[in-house]
């Protein structure tokens, strides 16, 4: 066990070993389900150990089908949860509505309960969510409302009734791509930097935080070393502020000026 500047105690699970799977044909249109159902029960199990311990989760990604295990395990492990997904895309496609077939696109349908009997309901992502009348922030929201209120309404929300633990699902695509380029799916258009720490800050305080997925950091996506450190360093930078990094700095406040 190590400890963070920030006081944190730190320990590494290590990586998750996945099965490679030759075989792997799709099913209905949707890729790689083997592959992504067996390396989900492992990470599920693994971040079953991480709760049981005691400890925050801190899964880093890698495709953001990871977020069905992750989020089961933590689910498995501490019972009742609220979701943050924070990202330039829903993922909540159902197998039958997605137009990619990549389960990356579709992780939030296999975790919405509603979804599991009438799978599919419509090809848009758009209708489900108002369907099952989940809580969403769209840029224009960001735009007129600013992240501040945003973020103060998500917590307003997801305390209105009990106070559960907080999984958060990042997705670094969620950051415009003029700062975390390194990904597969870019969107132009995307939370500022300031913006994306706001929100690992902000859910950080609440102290309800029990797990964190980082996701779609891929260095193999950048074009050039400096757009993979730009991506790195705020993946880092987005963890660090879920985990009580100010950027005023993290002063004692027993501080006092030295006397001459
Ligand atoms: N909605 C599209 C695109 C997409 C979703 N998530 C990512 N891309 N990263 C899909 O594939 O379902
Ligand atoms: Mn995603
Ligand atoms: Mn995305």
């Amino acid at each position: 066990m190590n400890t963070c500047f920030l006081g944190c105690a730190v320990k590494d699970y290590g990586n998750v070993a996945f099965e490679d799977l030759v075989e792997d044909a799709p099913v209905g249109g949707v890729k790689r389900v083997r592959s992504v159902g067996s390396a989900n029960r492992r990470l599920s199990e693994a971040v079953q150990a991480v709760k049981k311990d005691g400890h925050t989760s801190v899964m880093l990604g890698g495709d953001h089908s990871l977020a069905i295990g992750s989020v089961h395990g933590h689910a498995a492990a501490v019972g009742d949860l609220s979701v943050v997904w924070v990202d330039a895309h829903a993922d909540i496609n159902t197998p039958l509505s997605s137009y990619t077939g990549n389960i990356h696109g579709q992780p939030v349908s296999y975790l919405l309960q509603e979804l599991q009997s009438k799978s599919p309901v419509d090809p848009a992502e758009n209708y489900i969510l108002k369907l099952l009348g989940v809580k969403v922030f769209s840029m224009s929201e960001v735009d007129q409302l600013g992240i501040a209120k945003v973020m103060e309404e998500t917590c307003d929300y997801l305390s209105a009734k009990v106070k559960k633990p907080i999984h958060l699902s990042y997705d670094i695509d969620a950051i415009d791509p003029s700062v975390t380029p390194a990904t597969g799916t870019p969107v132009v258009g995307g939370l500022t930097y300031r913006e994306g720490v706001y929100i690992a800050e902000h859910l950080g305080q609440t102290g309800l935080l029990s797990a964190v997925d980082m996701v779609e950091v891929n260095p193999l996506r950048g074009q050039s070393d400096e757009e993979v450190r730009s991506t790195v360093s705020t993946a880092v930078d987005l963890l660090l502020g879920c985990f009580g990094r100010l950027r005023e700095g993290n002063h004692s406040p027993d501080y006092r000026l030295p006397e001459p």
